[in-house]
């Protein structure tokens, strides 16, 4: 086991604990109050049938229950100095870094062999906090003590004032778009039971380059965060999934330095970075009892299991689906919308 020398371990009372014990008293009639003006918004239905209808609101797509958390958090939200946003673009690496920020932030609360991660999800230990707005669980989120990890897939102009004025933490993690679509279609496909009940890939490809899908486009999201990085890189830590991949224990020190609590001399000495990096791999996430459950998320009507989202993990799986062709088209997209923003794939 891992002594950690004179850092007292503290209670750390995590996010599912709050959930199971607030036992519906702390829920309340998900917000109302926006619906006049969603109702006038373009909407399209989503590319992947179990996702819901997506409004354009600020030249994004938002799944309308999204956009209904989103407006009802300007109101009813109010940040601490102390949060920590992890935010990101779907399938662009949310399951590990909420994973490696719970488990920064909590690794003198659990000793690591007995940490919630092997039992809990890392979804179920870091809300998304526009899905808890939507859902009537704004209470909740006021319940979970500081310093909260919390998560959002808005863009950054789609964000309450609360978050992008003050200064509370955000952690931006994007990923190759090509793996982004190749990771999305196969939940898509999971979810609905197989490849001939949902649209072809080429299909998703499509809509991903027009940009016309769940938060897209996936360029102008990933760009608002890296201007405001750029301009704040004290407020926004911004990750790409591949560089963590190549190298998980200099992201793992940057990412606990950034959110501050940056590992001791005498941690780094005994191997806690590495061993934070092993809790947080997808093998061991996997294999936990954790993932093994089902569970439902706001955004979709079916039943998903926390399994389907452990795939491959890797960089480069989009060979294996895109003719050179395609890849190339996709590419030259981005690298035009990226021009001038110092920002390459
Ligand atoms: P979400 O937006 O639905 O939360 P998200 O976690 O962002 O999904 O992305 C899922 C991808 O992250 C999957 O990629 P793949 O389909 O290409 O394999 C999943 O395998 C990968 N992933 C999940 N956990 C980890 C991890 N610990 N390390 C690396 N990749 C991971």
């Amino acid at each position: 086991m891992t002594n950690y020398g004179s850092i007292p371990r503290v209670d750390f009372p995590v996010p599912y604990k709050i959930i199971e014990e607030a036992n519906n008293h702390l829920i309340e009639r998900p917000p109302e109050e926006h619906d006049a003006l969603l109702a006038t918004l373009p909407l399209r239905p989503s590319i992947t049938p179990h996702f819901h209808p997506m409004l354009l609101y600020k030249d994004f797509w938002i799944p309308k229950i999204m956009l209904r958390g989103a407006l009802a958090m300007e109101q009813g939200f109010k940040s601490r100095p102390t949060d920590i946003f992890l935010v990101s673009f779907p399938k662009s690496g949310t399951t590990w870094l909420k994973a490696m920020i719970f488990a920064t932030l909590t690794r003198t609360s659990y000793r690591l062999d007995q940490h919630p991660l092997h039992t809990h999800n890392p979804h179920q230990c870091v809300p998304f906090i526009e899905r808890e707005f939507a859902t009537g669980c704004r209470q909740i989120i006021e319940a979970i003590p500081s310093p909260r990890a919390m998560s959002s897939h808005l863009p950054f102009s789609v964000l309450p004032q609360t978050i992008t004025d003050s200064d509370c933490r955000i952690v931006y993690v994007w990923r190759d778009p090509k793996d982004v679509l190749v990771s999305m279609w196969h939940f898509a496909e999971k979810i609905m039971g197989g490849a001939d009940k949902i649209p072809a890939f080429e299909q998703l490809y499509d809509s991903l380059c027009q940009g016309v899908n769940s938060f897209g486009p996936i360029w102008n999201h990933v760009l608002g965060y890296w201007e405001e990085s750029k301009r704040r890189p004290e407020k926004i830590l911004f990750l790409k999934y591949e560089n963590i991949l190549q190298e998980p224990v200099k992201h793992a020190k940057q990412l606990a330095h950034f959110i501050g609590c940056p590992y001791s001399e005498a941690e780094e000495s005994q191997g806690v970075v590495e061993q934070i990096v092993e809790l947080c791999s997808i093998q061991k996430l996997k294999n936990s009892d954790g993932n093994k459950g089902g569970m439902s998320f706001a955004v979709s009507d079916q039943n998903i299991s926390y399994s389907y989202l452990f795939r491959k993990g890797e960089a480069g799986d989009w060979k294996n689906y895109m003719t050179q062709e395609m890849a190339e088209r996709l590419h030259t997209i981005i690298e035009e919308k990226f021009k001038g923003s110092g920002l390459k794939i």
